[in-house]
């Protein structure tokens, strides 16, 4: 086992790495090397679903397993080994059929096929799991770093975890409905690239920024999903204080599993509460239609084991990040999608029958409590619906700066910074946000700026495009580039899709951004460098020295 891909991973002087019997997240060293496995049973079937589609035979099976396996390699979201020995299997029989698919596509062309003779595209399923463990030995991201040095092997890393954050982000959508062709070909020509043991600084930057371009439409597509779907966010006040009455906890990102519940839930009686990143799903005109989408309970991920102890209903976990479920929930906890934890009950294709259920035969909530509230919704649409007054409220002087403080969150004592930051920030600069960490703020009370909220939560991690086409319509309106608003960016990682955000950014010539609470561990000192020169990247410092700071950068 050898996996440094979240913000977490084991640290301890120049040693990175988790490495031993079990990660960190829990991951124990059987689902790490099987999880190994199977990315790099993604890539042999990457290499020849490209080709097919090239000679215009794409392979939608395919395309959608590759999503779906990356994802659940994503931390903290399976930790099942029994379902990767499952998910590989089925990857070679994918990768199979996509090279049948190829070589007939090819002579059909009047072509003679490329054999591909790379580990990836040759690899044979051995029968059970002690045989592929064996085999996963030497196909871990560290694979040959004693000959291409820890730079290459951080920047294959780099790009291997956007192409986790990519697939997560694509299959958010695609569960709804959406998908690209040219979303699926450039994950694909990724995983082809990283397939060749690639070994050029030079090239792996490129590939790893068109990664980050790639992952803009992506985005793209995952708010025309969402909003397609469900319609485009409205400020919401969000109860944050249960009713009484039987109760459903839903964490996790999935919009299309909490809708499906809400629907099988109607007129039960039953209250469905968000929890973690669900959060803004309160915004969205069709969810909130649903009179007993009740709430939001609880923190963020990193507070569930206290929050589901507590909670007095089932609870459904529709993507990251699940951590270990507690016997004092373990029987009332479900799993769906990409999601797994051994033991637990897993439920697909929406056949949530089990769960309410559960929700029916456990006691509820005995009494209403104080009915406090926080507002979400502040997506694109709402914030660009009065972007008049934004802007004439920055020409006034009266809104100073913007500061957009968000992304995933953690229990790291270092993460205090990003609230310390929020609420810090002076009463004449506004507060974006996004993704869980603003659990760690978001029932403080940050005030208005004539009439404009203080603190405007964006959504989800997922929703990181809104954010990006708020900051460019305000570039448009002051007639100049991202980097001369008065806009700082101070970014909290923990796991891939952040990966996949921050090449994003990058990709569109975003600097100065404040990255924490920790650097990456992939990224070496020469590449911390690289970034440095290039995009100004910085790590967090103290969070009142850095406002200083941003508001003496303008
Ligand atoms: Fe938070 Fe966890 Fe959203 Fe990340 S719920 S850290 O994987 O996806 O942000
Ligand atoms: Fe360690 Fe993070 Fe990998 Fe878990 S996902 S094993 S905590 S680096």
């Amino acid at each position: 086992m050898f996996c440094y891909q979240c913000e977490q991973t084991y640290r301890s002087g120049d040693a990175v790495g988790c490495a031993t019997q079990r990660g960190n997240c829990g991951k124990d060293t059987t689902t790490a090397d099987l999880q190994d496995l199977l990315v790099h049973a993604a890539k042999g079937l990457a290499q020849y679903a490209k080709r097919a589609r090239a000679l215009g035979a794409p392979d939608r099976e395919a395309d959608a397993f590759i999503l779906h396996a990356l994802f659940t390699t994503l931390t903290n979201v399976n930790f099942n080994a029994a379902r990767f020995v499952g998910l590989l299997q089925e990857a070679a029989r994918l990768r199979d059929a996509a090279r049948a698919r190829y070589e007939a596509a090819a002579r059909a062309a009047g072509q003679e096929p490329e054999t591909l003779a790379n580990a990836a595209a040759t690899w044979q399923p051995a029968p059970d799991q002690n045989g592929l463990l064996r085999q996963a030995a030497g196909v871990g991201v560290d694979a040959g770093i004693d000959s291409v040095g820890a730079d290459v092997t951080g920047l294959r890393s780099l790009l291997l975890y956007g192409i986790k954050g990519v697939c997560a982000y694509a299959h958010h959508a695609h569960v709804l409905g959406q998908d690209r062709e040219d979303v699926f070909a450039g994950i694909e020509r990724a995983l082809d690239f990283l397939a060749q043991d690639p070994a050029d600084v030079p090239a792996l930057l490129d590939e790893a920024l068109a990664l980050g371009t790639l992952n803009l439409s992506v985005m793209e597509m995952l708010d025309a999903a969402n909003t397609g779907a469900f319609g485009a966010q409205q400020p919401t006040a969000v109860r944050v204080r249960p009713i009484q009455g039987k109760a459903i906890l839903v964490s996790g990102h999935d919009l299309g599993d909490l809708a499906a519940l809400l629907e099988q839930t109607r007129d039960s009686g039953i209250q469905v509460y968000t929890h973690g990143e669900m959060l803004p799903a309160h915004a969205y005109p069709k969810l909130k239609a649903y009179p007993h989408l009740a709430g939001n309970y609880g923190g963020a991920w990193q507070d569930q084991q206290l929050d589901f102890a507590n909670f007095p209903g089932p609870i459904l976990m529709t993507s990251n990040c699940i951590i270990e479920p507690l016997p004092a929930y373990r029987q009332r906890i479900f799993t769906t999608g990409p999601v797994g934890w051994p033991g637990v009950r897993h439920l697909e294709s929406h056949q949530f029958a089990p769960l309410i259920q559960a929700a029916k035969a456990l006691p509820g909530f005995k009494a209403d409590e104080p009915g406090k509230t926080i507002t979400v919704g502040f997506g694109r649409h709402a914030v660009l619906g009065v972007a008049g007054a934004v802007i004439e409220a920055v020409k006034s002087g009266a809104i100073r700066h913007f500061f957009l403080v968000g992304g995933c969150d953690g229990a790291a004592p270092g993460r205090d910074y990003y609230s310390d930051f929020a609420t810090q920030a002076p009463r004449d600069t506004v507060v974006l946000t996004l993704g869980c960490t603003k659990y760690r703020f978001n029932q403080h009370d940050f005030g208005d700026i004539g009439g404009i909220p203080r603190l405007l939560d964006i959504g989800q991690c997922n929703d990181a495009y809104s954010a990006i086409r708020i900051a460019t319509a305000l570039a448009e309106a002051f007639e100049c580039g991202v980097n001369e608003l008065p806009l700082s960016l101070v970014v909290s990682w923990f796991e891939q899709k952040a990966a996949a955000v921050l090449l994003t950014l990058l990709a569109l010539g975003i600097r100065n951004i404040r990255l924490g609470p920790t650097l990456p561990a992939f990224l070496t000192p020469n590449l911390v460098q690289v970034l440095v020169e290039r995009f100004g990247l910085k790590p967090i410092g103290e969070a009142h020295a850095d406002i200083r700071e941003a508001l003496r950068l303008e």
